[in-house]
């Protein structure tokens, strides 16, 4: 028998977005954002699927609430579309800000806490076809729209995140080009990472302005960079690259004030200096409350002449970078199963950016589901999943890493981006036809490790 207990107030939460849940697309004033519009370009998202139907979350939250707080969670990570708040990126829209005082109301009276995020990659379109996240006036209209949201809800929220994994927005966004706006010049995308820094650091200050009180922090994503062969010099470039562009370069500017010097001059050839004025870093840096991880998986990487993968790449400036499969499970987006990283991950942060609450606000599992023949959905890979990453969570707390909640990817099966409606990571079933919603053995099952602020297993 083994007993995992954690620390007292833990906070035990699942987390969705908006555009991945809502539906409702035109609903009250709201106006295209960038995936919608990517969404109608052929042969961009799996199914040429699209934000509608989705959830149907926009009318159905109030169901949806109810059933989280019969799952006993005691926290709601969603995010707040832009395109609602302010349609366009204009004037502010008193009926979208509506929606999410609701939202934020009705958790309230179930005892759930609501953990908003500003920015889950659903820019404006309009703004996008002003230049996007390539624009700086971008990170302006950003610390607007914060501005607007926290003045109308800053009373009822207690923690506020500014950007969901702002690496995905630059470089999938902009370099890849296989994530809205689907573009592909790895200038642009070097100029978004900026500017999402950027657009961070003036909301943060617009909230604690409109919201003294409040806490801020930042979600990102990480992963651990493995190098294959760690006496190959090219290997260990490759992986120090890797890290920089997925890590350090968000890390070291929010967290230390300064850009790393080996990734400025990496990207020095793709003009990324020239969009940093004085002053903005002193923004950037501004002191956060929490910062919020996103773990899903380990990149073990090798520097390779034939191996990249062709098409654009996310990891601009690096050349043969390969990543050759090991012998790991995998979930149904291909991904490895590494529990291990999870515990690596959080030490990484703990010993190098020290004295920083933390929050895994993502992590979770496709898996294909199927009902069994009483109507149940036995999801054991993903609650396999979930139960070895508590596991690995724990172990960094042990350690004594500050870490005080996690949050399951996801509550329910949504809009997986690229990948449409087929890979279903919720610990919710969600029929998309009927709008019907069943709970998953692994709801079941985190509903049990919520209550008991533990996980116990028999062995
Ligand atoms: C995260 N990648 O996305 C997002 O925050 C969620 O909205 C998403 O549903 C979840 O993880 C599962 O994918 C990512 O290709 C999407 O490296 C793609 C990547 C990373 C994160």
């Amino acid at each position: 028998m083994e007993n995992i207990v954690f620390p007292q107030g833990f906070l035990w939460g699942a987390a969705t977005a908006a555009f991945q849940v809502e539906g409702a697309t035109e609903l009250d004033g709201r106006t295209d954002s960038i995936w919608d519009e990517f969404c109608r370009q052929p042969g961009k998202v799996v199914g040429g699927d699209c934000g509608e139907p989705a959830a149907d979350h926009y009318r159905r939250f109030e169901q949806d609430v109810a059933m989280m707080a019969d799952l006993g969670l005691k926290a709601y990570r969603f995010s707040i579309a832009w395109p609602r708040v302010r349609p366009d990126g204009g004037d502010v829209n008193p009926a979208g800000l509506d929606f999410y005082k609701r939202l934020i109301d009705t958790l309230l009276e179930h005892d759930i806490v609501p953990w908003p995020t500003l920015y889950h990659w659903d820019l404006p379109q309009k703004l996008e076809e002003a230049g996007g996240w390539a624009n700086r006036d971008t990170a302006f209209r950003f610390a607007d729209y914060a501005a607007a949201t926290v003045e109308a809800l800053g009373d009822r929220v207690g923690t506020w995140t500014t950007l969901n994994e702002p690496w995905c927005s630059a470089f999938l966004g902009y370099a890849s080009g296989v994530h809205a706006p689907g573009r592909t010049d790895p200038r642009a995308a070097v100029a978004a990472v900026h500017h999402l820094l950027l657009g961070h650091g003036l909301a943060s200050t617009t909230i604690r302005a409109a919201a003294p009180e409040a806490k801020v922090g930042i979600t990102l994503n990480m992963y651990p960079i493995i190098p294959v062969n760690p006496s190959d010099p090219s290997d260990l470039d490759v992986a120090r690259r890797l890290d920089g562009l997925q890590q350090r370069i968000f890390l070291d500017p929010l967290l230390r004030g300064e850009y790393p010097a080996d990734i400025l001059a990496d990207l020095e050839p793709f003009g990324f200096g020239e969009h940093v004025r004085d002053g903005d870093l002193g923004v950037i840096s501004a002191p956060m409350d929490m910062l919020g991880v996103n773990y899903y998986t380990e990149h073990y990487v090798s520097s390779s002449p034939n191996g990249s993968e062709p098409g654009p790449s996310p990891w601009v400036g690096v050349q043969h970078a390969s990543f050759p499969r090991r012998d790991a499970p995998r979930t149904d987006m291909d991904w490895e199963v590494h529990p291990d990283g999870l515990t690596t991950v959080l030490l990484r942060l703990h010993h190098d950016y020290p004295r920083l609450p933390l929050y895994i606000t993502e992590n979770g599992a496709a898996f294909r589901d199927d009902f069994s023949g009483n109507g149940a959905i036995d999801d054991v890979d993903r609650t396999g999943y979930i139960a070895s990453h508590l596991r690995a969570a724990h172990t960094a707390i042990k350690a004594g890493v500050d870490l005080r909640g996690y949050f399951c990817w996801s509550l329910l099966d949504n809009f997986e981006w690229a990948e449409g409606y087929a890979k279903r990571f919720g610990i919710v079933h969600v029929d998309y036809a009927t709008q019907i919603r069943t709970p998953k053995m692994s709801a079941r099952w985190f509903s049990r490790v919520a209550r008991d602020n533990a996980l116990v297993t028999v062995s």
